[in-house]
């Protein structure tokens, strides 16, 4: 895999020094100006190859943004850079939920800090700093069991953009269901015209901003908002994390000496992982989805998020037959492997068909979970090849290799790092 990557492995370092700010990696330097969550992660798991010492730092600086009752926030606003909606006055974050360490966002993003940050301990074996974080993920993990779970088994989110994949057609039938009304704000995410027919469409920004506004409305009350939110959803990519951040706790603390916790939070993954297979499994599209507990219905789409439960174990042996099927047709393009491929995919916009490098990377990880290593093989080498020949862009048109979204962007560059270690 090396051959003749170092250029580009430098390439990959100087991409991230040049988002760097003060101990937190930003995404994008032209869209996406603060510390996001699950983007930091990412980062994590790619500097902990090259500068582990910058690497345990961001996972500490994303933990030092954690609210009072254990939430991790999608965006920490450590600087009062500009450029980017919402902001936190639109959020409306009240210092004593967040801690009053940083102004952050009211929602959160899937778990993938607590795997992170056990990569980062398995490369480095510093144990002071898996002491560190170990009591700020363990919070983390059982806020979501408490406060985000109906049955202590499966998780739920209240927002798209807490299930990192925006405008996934999967949250087409819950956005519907609902009017936003009259929603006056402007966006700063459209930098161009041909920018703007990358990004979520005005319909789905307009809810995103009315599910802002009543979590603010609502002073961000979690059981109102569990009650009176239009979009409470258990999202399967979530879930996936869900059981690896769970996984990767019960580790940690197997290595810190605490069998009691270790066996604790390993019987929390198993529930998970075993929710995820028995109700979480959709036999005629040959993949796990979504359930939409609002209306009280699975959001049945081909996402490639069904495929990620692979990461977290869960099929069973009927299940794991019928994904070999699924895959082929992730697989059948020249560039493994698009986020949708229903009838309306569209290659070129956000999460409606590109493929993104963090998603390839789980995926990856999940096949060889399930013992598919030619598949995951395959989806290594065109994550590597996309990035070789387009560049570290935010996402790629699945047909042409084409780069699309912003330039520059941390976690494909990161990545890169960790694929061709
Ligand atoms: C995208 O989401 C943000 C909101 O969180 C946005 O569009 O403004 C998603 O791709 C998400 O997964 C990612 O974490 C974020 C920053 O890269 O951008």
């Amino acid at each position: 895999m090396r051959g003749n990557t170092d250029e580009t492995r430098d390439r990959a370092a100087s991409v991230l020094e040049s988002n760097r700010r003060d101990g937190y990696t930003i995404p994008s330097a032209t869209l996406y100006p603060f510390q996001w969550n699950w983007d930091s992660a990412f980062v994590a798991v790619g500097l902990a190859r090259t500068d582990p010492e910058a690497a345990k730092r961001e996972i500490r600086t994303l933990l030092d943004s954690q609210w009072r009752n254990g939430m991790v926030p999608q965006i920490a606003f450590w600087s009062d850079a500009g450029g980017y909606f919402p902001g936190p006055e639109e959020w409306g974050i009240s210092a004593d939920r967040t801690g009053g360490t940083v102004r952050t966002s009211g929602i959160t993003q899937p778990p993938m800090v607590v795997p992170a940050a056990r990569h980062a301990y398995d490369l480095t074996g510093d144990e002071a700093f898996r002491d560190a974080v170990l009591p700020a993920l363990r919070d983390h993990c059982e806020w979501w069991r408490t406060e985000r779970s109906d049955d202590g088994e499966l998780v739920w989110v209240r927002h798209p953009w807490a299930t990192g994949m925006d405008d996934s057609p999967a949250w087409r039938a819950p956005l519907e269901r609902f009017d936003p009304g009259d929603v006056e704000y402007v966006r700063e995410d459209r930098k161009d015209e041909n920018f703007a027919a990358q990004r979520p469409t005005d319909w789905d920004y307009d809810r995103y901003v009315a599910l802002v506004r009543q979590g603010r409305a609502l002073d961000w009350d979690e059981e109102r908002l569990r009650r009176e939110s239009p979009f409470v959803v258990e999202d399967v990519l979530t879930n996936a994390l869900y059981v690896r951040a769970c996984e990767s706790l019960s580790a940690l603390f197997a290595d810190a000496g605490d069998d009691e916790a270790a066996a604790e939070w390993d019987a929390q993954a198993t529930a998970t992982r075993r929710a995820l297979r028995e109700r979480r499994w959709d036999d005629e599209l040959g993949l796990y989805v979504s359930y939409d507990l609002v209306s009280d219905e699975p959001l049945s789409v081909p996402s490639v998020a069904g495929l990620l439960p692979t990461l977290a174990g869960a099929p069973d042996d009927h299940q794991r037959e019928r994904l070999r099927e699924t895959l082929s047709e992730f697989l059948a393009y020249d560039y493994a492997a698009p986020s949708y491929v229903g009838p309306d995919v569209d290659y070129d916009r956000y999460w409606r068909g590109p493929v993104w490098q963090n998603v390839n990377w789980l995926l990856e990880r999940g096949l060889r979970r399930v013992g598919f290593d030619e598949e995951a093989a395959r989806v290594r080498e065109d994550s590597v090849s996309l990035i070789r020949s387009a560049g570290f862009r935010e996402y790629f048109n699945p047909e042409t290799g084409a780069g699309r979204g912003s330039d520059r962007f941390s976690w494909s560059a990161a990545l890169y790092l960790d694929w061709t270690a």
